[in-house]
């Protein structure tokens, strides 16, 4: 009997094996399902616009890397950011919460002082707990956040964090409003190899050479182009200033506008379009961004070849994204934080096995989509707690059409709506505009007064947040609130004159 059993071990042992090499049995089916899950490389890039060849946002942009990973995969030309300040859009989406839902509207706080969300599961997180290993460098979330003591929470390994790197001795151009630290631009003697991006890239690309057996989710964040627009003479090389196009400005683009808008783009650091024209400044600082983005371009270049090297492209998943766009000259600003499309739109781009290569999804998605969208591509448990939804109907057929429209909020009651059609606007203070982005790209005729037109906003208007949260605690740093009858900007001075052009 004892003699049986062991030749039934054996002889059961050989079967299996035969049997597992022909097709998987079911006892050992979630064992392998598992294995084989795909890896994740979510790379975010600070503050870039539509400024890539394949977004076509400037006719000028040399970006042959992310353009390169567009054509391998799908590429979302609707893409809208949640909020267009980098803490609260990046909250949104590794929260997959609305900044309506959370309050985190502004630059602080980071939202686990928040109390109903210091338990929240981010996107890393669930990633961990169905068994990925997490890894993470560069700018996901905010600069500083989360504090020190609290990232092992957050992701298994940290690599560099996001900076600057060299700066040139002292400022490069001096700006009015402050003459912010940040806000500056141009070259000077220094090496690629310095800079931070060039770091983040590098520890990325090491962990790429020794990746880890279980499933990976890696996060990538480069901060170029961010201010300060620094970079090496070679990438200014690209873009000779008297070649250079410059965005289209009308100069009375804003007369059709609301006057609230200018509260929300009052206090700024960043330059004024007037300023830059006074000071012969717009060409070098439109040159700097330009360069700054190719620069990048390069880094993702560094870490998606790396991912080649490995052998694991095949299973990976490569998503590439930009918290929010940014302003240069166009109605009248430089900068972020607007309800404009310079301010929300933003590249994002999926590829990765079982997404078409080459496909162009005009639909239009939200930042927190890429959430639940992950989940159904690495088959996580799912999520019923979750704002935003999959897009995996659009990484099936890419012009699959979609219910909902994209949202972008900036400081409560103000909400942009976008479809694949319509941008509508609406302010806390009840003031709107309209812009078909069919035939207005962008966005210089506002629409909102036009009586063939209620019909159209009205069902645009059923979409945006009518329950914002209040601000989160400890809210402050570019924050329109009101106070009694006034617009205050939570913590910061209030200087009349600075609400001009
Ligand atoms: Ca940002
Ligand atoms: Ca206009």
């Amino acid at each position: 009997m004892r003699l049986c059993c062991a030749m039934w071990g054996v002889l059961s042992t050989g079967i299996f094996t035969l049997f597992f090499h022909i097709t998987p049995v079911h006892s050992a089916e979630s064992d392998v399902k598992k294995d084989s899950r795909p890896n994740v490389l979510f790379i975010a890039i600070d503050d870039l616009n539509d400024w890539e060849g394949c977004m076509g946002g400037h006719p000028q942009a040399i970006t042959p890397y992310m353009d390169r990973l567009a054509a391998r995969g799908t590429l979302f030309t609707n893409a809208h950011c949640q909020a267009a300040l980098c803490n609260s859009s990046r909250t949104s989406l590794m929260t997959g919460l609305r900044p309506s839902t959370t309050g985190v509207y502004a630059l602080q706080p980071w939202f686990r002082t928040v109390e109903k969300f210091k338990d929240h599961v981010t996107l890393p997180q669930h990633f961990k707990a169905a068994g990925y290993k997490t890894l993470t460098t560069g700018k996901i979330y905010h600069g500083g956040y989360p504090p020190k003591k609290e990232r092992a929470a957050e992701y298994d390994a940290w690599g560099p964090g996001a900076g600057v790197g060299v700066r040139p001795p002292q400022k490069l151009v001096e700006t009015p409003m402050g003459n912010h630290p940040l806000v500056d631009w141009g070259t000077f003697p220094h090496k690629d190899e310095d800079k931070g991006d060039w770091k983040v890239a590098s520890w990325a690309v090491d962990q790429l050479e020794s990746p880890p057996d279980e499933p990976f989710f890696m996060s990538v964040g480069f901060f170029l182009p961010h201010v300060p627009c620094y970079a090496t003479q070679k990438w200014f090389d690209l873009y000779p200033e008297d070649e250079l196009i410059m965005p289209d400005v009308p100069i009375d683009d804003r007369t059709d506008i609301p006057y609230f808008s200018w509260y929300l783009t009052w206090y700024l650091p960043e330059v004024r379009l007037s300023w830059l024209k006074a000071n012969n400044q717009w060409k070098p600082i439109v040159r700097a961004y330009l360069a700054s983005v190719s620069f990048v371009d390069s880094q993702v270049g560094r870490v998606l070849d790396a991912l080649e090297k490995s052998g694991k492209a095949d299973n990976t998943i490569v998503i590439l994204w930009s918290d929010h766009g940014w302003h240069l000259g166009e109605k009248d600003i430089t900068g972020k934080n607007t309800l404009w499309h310079e301010s929300t739109r933003v590249p994002l781009i999926f590829a990765g096995p079982d997404i078409p290569s080459g496909a162009i999804c005009k639909q239009p998605a939200e930042l927190l989509d890429m959430f639940p969208t992950l989940i159904d591509l690495c088959h996580l448990d799912k999520r019923n707690d979750l704002d935003g939804h999959s897009l995996l109907p659009q990484l099936k057929d890419s012009s699959t059409k979609r219910k909902w429209p994209a949202i972008t909020t900036q400081s409560p009651g103000n909400h942009s709506v976008v479809t694949d059609r319509w941008r509508y606007i609406h302010y806390a203070n009840g003031a709107e505009e309209l812009y078909d982005i069919e035939n207005d790209p962008k966005e210089w005729t506002n629409l909102a007064d036009h009586q063939e037109h209620q019909e159209v906003k009205a069902s645009l208007a059923k979409w945006y947040p009518r329950n914002d949260a209040s601000p989160a605690a400890g809210s402050k740093s570019r924050l329109l609130i009101k106070k009694g009858d006034q617009w205050i900007w939570e913590g910061e001075p209030i200087i009349d004159s600075q609400l001009i052009r």
